[in-house]
C-alpha cells in the first residue's frame, strides 16, 4: 500500500523538511495501520516558517478585522461541512472514540464562529483624560509573530483555540503539533487556505518537542508562545521565552477533583466520574482524576463508579458501540502503568478496578488499559498528587465539606473541580473556596464551552486564559494607549493644574 506522506506548509506551499527526514504516526487503536508519515523538521524549517510569518504580517495586520472575520466564518463553514471526515481521521490518530473526536471538531468550528464575531467588536475604550481639550483612548494592537505548541489530546480544538484568536487580532504565526496528532492540524490548516487565509499567515513545521518545537520559542523574530502541554515542558518553554522577552502563555497538568457530598445524587455523581475519568481514556487536562467522597456515602459512591466503569466497552473508537479508546502511545501507556504499580507498592493504595493493559486478541495491536480505580486513597499519596494522564482514578474518603476543600486545593495543580450536592449553601461555599480555573455543579470537571475562560491556578498556567473573547484577546494582542491633544498647547500630565471654575 502507498504511503500518504505530508508536508509542512511555509508561506502557502505544501514542502518537504529540509533535513528530509520523516516520522511515522500510527493508529493507538492498531499499531499496523500507518496514518502517514509526516516531517521531522528541524530549526532551518522553523526558520523558513518564521520568515514567511514575518514576510505576511504587514499585509495581514493591515487588513480590517471585519475582512479577516470573514475569512474565519467561511473556515468555520469548511470545518462543519467536513465534520464526519476529520472526527474520523482524528479517532485514527489520536484514539479517542468517534463521539468524542466529533466533539473536538464542534469545539474548532464553535471557537471559529465565535471568534469571527469578534472581528467587528475587538474593543479597547475611551477614557476621559484628567487635561481639558485632550482626548484619551486604548486600542489593541496585533502582538507580531505567534508560535503556537500543541498537544495531541485535543488536536484540532486547541490549535483553533490559539490561531483563532491569534488571526482575528492580526497576527502572522507558526504552529508546531504534537507528533503523534499532526494531520488533524493539517485538516485544520488546509481548510484555512481553502477558506482564504493568505500565504505565509498560518505555518505548519511539524516534528519534535525537541527538534522543532525549542527553536520556536527562542527564534527572536516571535514575539509570543502559546504553549499547551506538560508543567515540565511549559516551564522550558517560559525559561527559553524569557531570554528574548516573548509573551508566553501557558496551558498546563492538572489534578482535578469532584468532591461528592453525602446529599449529592450518588447516581448522577457515578455517572460525572466515569465520564470525567475515563472519557478521552483520562487524557484530559481537566480529567476527573480525583474524587473525594463523604465517608457516610463512600461505600455507595464506589459501588455504583464500578459497576459503570467495569461495563465500559473498551476498544477501537471508530467501533460506534464502544466507549473508551486507547492511550496515545507506548509511553503514555507504560507511564500509566508505572503510576498503578506506584499506586500498589509504593503509596499503598487498595487497587479496586482495572490496572492492566489488555492484550487479548485485537488489544494486542494497540495500547488499551483497563479503567482502574484505587481506593483507600490518602490525599498526599503520589498517585493522588501526581497527573498520570490516564484512565485512573483515585477515591479518597474524607469527613465533611470543609474537609473537602481542604483535600481537593492541596495538590499542586489548579485547573478545574466540581461538586456533587443539592444544598445550595454546600455548592457555593465549594465554588467560592475552590482555588481553580474552573468549576462545575452536579457535573464532572471536563465539558468547559469555549466562551468562558479557560485554564487554571497554580501549576496549571501563568495567569492567562485561553477561550472566552476577552482573555483570548488579552493573550493575543497589546494594548495601544493613544492621547490627542487639541488645545493648542503643551499640556503637562500631573504637573498642570487645573482650576475648577467657580
Ligand atoms: C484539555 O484537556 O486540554 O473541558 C482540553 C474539556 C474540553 C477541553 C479540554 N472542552 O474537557
Amino acid at each position: 500500500m502507498k504511503k500518504e506522506t505530508y508536508q509542512n506548509y511555509i508561506n502557502g506551499r505544501w514542502v518537504k523538511p529540509k533535513s528530509g527526514a520523516m516520522i511515522e504516526n500510527r493508529n493507538p487503536a492498531d499499531k499496523r495501520d500507518l496514518v502517514g508519515l509526516f516531517p521531522a523538521s528541524q530549526g532551518e524549517d522553523v526558520e523558513a516558517g518564521v520568515s514567511a510569518a514575518i514576510e505576511a504580517y504587514p499585509k495581514w495586520k493591515a487588513t480590517p478585522a471585519p475582512k479577516r472575520a470573514e475569512i474565519l466564518y467561511k473556515l468555520a463553514q469548511i470545518l462543519l461541512d467536513r465534520k464526519e471526515q476529520y472526527s474520523s481521521d482524528m479517532t485514527r490518530e489520536m484514539g479517542k472514540v468517534l463521539k468524542e473526536a466529533r466533539g473536538d471538531v464542534q469545539e474548532a468550528i464553535d471557537m471559529t464562529f465565535y471568534t469571527a464575531g469578534e472581528g467587528r467588536r475587538l474593543q479597547g475604550y475611551t477614557t476621559p483624560s484628567e487635561l481639558p481639550n485632550k482626548f484619551a483612548m486604548c486600542v489593541r494592537q496585533p502582538v507580531g509573530i505567534c508560535s503556537l505548541i500543541t498537544p495531541w489530546n485535543f488536536p484540532m480544538a486547541i490549535p483553533s483555540w490559539k490561531m483563532m484568536p491569534a488571526l482575528i487580532c492580526g497576527n502572522t504565526l507558526v504552529i508546531k503539533p504534537a507528533e503523534d496528532t499532526p494531520l488533524s492540524t493539517i485538516n485544520l490548516v488546509k481548510a484555512a487556505e481553502e477558506a482564504g487565509v493568505p500565504a505565509g499567515v498560518i505555518n505548519i513545521v511539524m516534528g519534535t518537542g525537541e527538534a522543532a518545537g525549542a527553536p520556536l520559542t527562542t527564534h527572536p523574530g516571535v514575539r509570543l508562545v502559546s504553549f499547551t502541554g506538560s508543567t515540565d515542558t511549559g516551564r522550558i518553554v517560559a525559561e527559553n521565552s524569557a531570554r528574548t522577552d516573548k509573551i508566553c502563555s501557558l496551558e498546563m497538568g492538572g489534578k482535578n477533583v469532584i468532591i461528592v457530598m453525602d446529599d449529592g445524587d450518588l447516581d448522577l455523581a457515578a455517572e460525572g466520574a466515569t465520564w470525567g475519568a475515563f472519557g478521552t481514556s483520562g487524557q484530559r487536562c481537566t480529567a476527573s482524576s480525583r474524587v473525594v467522597v463523604h465517608k457516610k456515602v463512600y461505600k455507595k459512591f464506589v459501588e455504583k463508579l464500578t459497576e459503570r466503569a467495569r461495563s465500559l466497552k473498551i476498544g477501537n473508537g471508530l467501533d460506534k458501540k464502544v466507549e473508551m479508546g486507547p492511550v496515545i502511545n507506548e509511553a503514555a501507556l507504560r507511564k500509566i502503568l508505572h503510576y498503578v504499580e506506584i499506586g500498589k507498592q509504593m503509596d499503598g493504595a487498595t487497587l479496586h478496578l482495572g490496572g492492566n493493559r489488555l492484550t487479548r486478541g485485537n488489544y494486542s495491536h494497540g495500547f488499551f488499559i483497563e479503567p482502574t480505580i484505587f481506593t483507600d486513597v490518602e490525599p498526599g499519596m503520589r498517585i493522588a498528587q501526581e497527573e498520570i494522564f490516564g484512565p485512573v482514578i483515585s477515591i479518597i474518603p474524607c469527613r465533611d465539606l470543609d474537609d473537602a476543600i481542604r483535600i481537593g486545593n492541596d495538590v499542586k495543580y489548579g485547573l478545574s473541580s466540581s461538586i456533587f450536592t443539592q444544598d445550595v449553601n454546600r455548592a457555593f461555599k465549594a465554588m467560592e473556596q475552590m482555588h481553580t480555573g474552573i468549576f462545575y455543579v452536579n457535573s464532572s470537571t471536563i465539558g468547559a464551552e469555549v466562551h468562558l475562560p479557560f485554564g487554571g491556578t497554580k501549576g496549571t498556567g501563568n495567569g492567562h486564559r485561553e477561550g472566552a473573547m476577552v482573555s483570548s484577546l488579552d493573550i493575543f494582542s497589546e494594548w495601544k494607549s493613544i492621547y490627542v491633544d487639541y488645545s493648542g498647547r503643551l499640556q503637562k500630565a500631573q504637573i498642570d493644574e487645573f482650576k475648577i471654575a467657580k
